[in-house]
């Protein structure tokens, strides 16, 4: 907490923000704490949500506050994701087992006991994969519609990652071209969002034309994965793992490797800015996306890691450091954006200021300069058109409800400022105040003493 207010120092909102957030810990956002709620849930519900808590805290948070049935798809969908990746993770698990094993990850969800205790010790869900059965016996309880999104789901999914997996040229190279980069992302990532999009239709909370937009569904998944890769350049070539496509860096450097080597710093920064351009391309689809969502806590759900994923590529943006280290957002930026990411108005207000941030930093002499100058317009325009569509559309009050932190950074700090002055001020004058009785009653001694003399 401390490093995270000394971070947010010059951000006071980010300061208000963190401390709220401190202030509310102690009421959990974790429904297992919700003890009249879990008493007739079975053993295995609870242990899956106590999995379910152990992935991050905030997006857990999010998947605990949907609807009830819909909560439990979504929990669920997310372990069987999670175990698939657990599986394709591990580079201690031979080749032909791990293929086996995604390849067939759909019969295994559905056998009883199932479970996998052979993942290398470092694997951080590896007790997921131990107690797996778990997951298989609550998935059972699912209804019809649900597990069949959730099977045809895995099935897709496990199969792509072994594709992937057996493909020689790519465990040696990583991936080759873009368009192999975006099938990976599919894979991973915009198969989650057909797959979540889908439950949202199929639970009656959204319309079905959600679940039919596949092109704004894969987009969703592809906007956030992408902006993952780019952060993770570094933590994933030191596991050897290769997802930036040899078609952008070898533009620009022989090797991925010799992009963090110093003498290619502007190499470097130049295929940092193909690689933002290319994920930044998303952006648009992802509005409208949100725009489509009808539900109050899908909305919540669904915008969350798209305005983390803005936030974070505007921050990698020109940024050398992406070859030195982590990157990340502040703590307090992401408690800010998790607040104020609850209505459409809001989420393009977020994604317009991060574009900004993007434009302000574009450089002139980057050979994408103009293309990321475009992309960027478009966001801007998908802005522009949503927010003039929403504000004649709805009826804007019940939007700005919701709102419950728009005073900017700049505005407190003036604020800040004048109430400085105005405290300096009443001292000043009290001092004065002061004097002047000082000076009289002096003024009153003397008098009196020459009197007396
Ligand atoms: C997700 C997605 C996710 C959430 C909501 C709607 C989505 C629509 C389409 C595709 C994905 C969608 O969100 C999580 C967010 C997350 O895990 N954030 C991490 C931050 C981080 O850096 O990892 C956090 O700690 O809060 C996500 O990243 N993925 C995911 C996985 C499963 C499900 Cl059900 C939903 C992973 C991925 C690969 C991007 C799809």
């Amino acid at each position: 907490m401390a490093k995270a207010l000394i971070d947010s120092a010059f951000h006071p909102t980010e300061v208000i923000a963190l401390l709220q957030y401190n202030f509310n810990r102690s009421s959990s956002s974790s429904i297992l704490t919700n003890t009249k709620k879990i008493a007739s849930w079975s053993k295995s519900k609870i242990r899956c949500y106590e999995f379910l808590n152990m992935t991050s805290r905030s997006f857990a948070a999010v998947i605990q506050e949907l609807n009830d049935e819909l909560r439990d798809a979504v929990c669920l969908f997310y372990l069987v994701l999670r175990g698939l990746d657990t599986i394709e993770d591990d580079m201690t698990i031979p080749i032909e087992k791990k293929v086996s094993i995604l390849r067939s990850w759909e019969e295994i969800i559905v056998t009883d006991g199932w479970n996998f205790t052979e993942n290398g010790p470092n694997e951080k869900d590896r007790q997921l994969l131990v107690e797996y059965p778990v997951v298989i016996e609550e998935l059972k309880n699912l209804n019809k519609t649900y597990k069949e999104i959730i099977f045809d789901i895995a099935k897709q999914m496990g199969n792509g990652m072994a594709d992937y997996a057996t493909n020689a040229a790519h465990n040696k190279f990583g991936v080759n071209t873009v368009k192999d980069y975006d099938q990976y992302c599919f894979y991973v990532a915009g198969l989650v969002g057909l797959g979540l999009s889908s439950l949202f239709s199929a639970s009656g909370l959204e319309s079905p034309e959600v679940g039919r937009n596949t092109k704004l569904s894969i987009s969703m998944g592809l906007f956030l994965q992408k902006a993952n890769i780019i952060r993770d350049y570094l933590e994933d070539l030191d596991d050897n793992r290769r997802f930036w496509p040899k078609e952008i860096w070898s533009q620009y450097v022989n090797d991925l490797s010799d992009l963090k080597d110093p003498e290619h710093k502007k190499q470097a920064i130049n295929c940092l800015s193909r690689m933002c351009l290319d994920a930044l391309q998303r952006a648009p689809d992802c509005l409208t996306y949100l725009s489509n969502i009808r539900d109050q806590k899908i909305f919540n759900f669904c915008a969350i890691p798209q305005v983390m994923a803005i936030a974070t590529l505007a921050i990698l943006f020109q940024n050398y450091q992406v070859y030195q280290k982590n990157v990340k957002i502040r703590k307090g930026e992401t408690l800010k954006l998790i607040q104020k990411a609850t209505n459409i108005l809001n989420v393009i207000d977020i994604f317009r200021h991060y574009t900004r941030v993007i434009i302000t930093k574009n450089n002139s002499r980057d050979p994408n300069f103009l293309k990321i100058s475009i992309a960027c317009g478009q966001i801007e325009q998908s802005c522009q058109a949503l927010e003039t569509r929403y504000k004649s559309l709805s009826n804007s009050k019940t939007l700005n409800k919701t709102s419950e932190f728009n005073l900017f950074d700049a505005q407190l700090f003036i604020l800040f400022v004048l109430l400085l002055l105005v405290t300096t001020g009443w001292v000043l004058n009290l001092w004065e105040i002061w004097e002047e009785v000082v000076n009289h009653f002096s003024r009153i001694v003397t008098n009196t003493s020459s009197v007396d003399v």
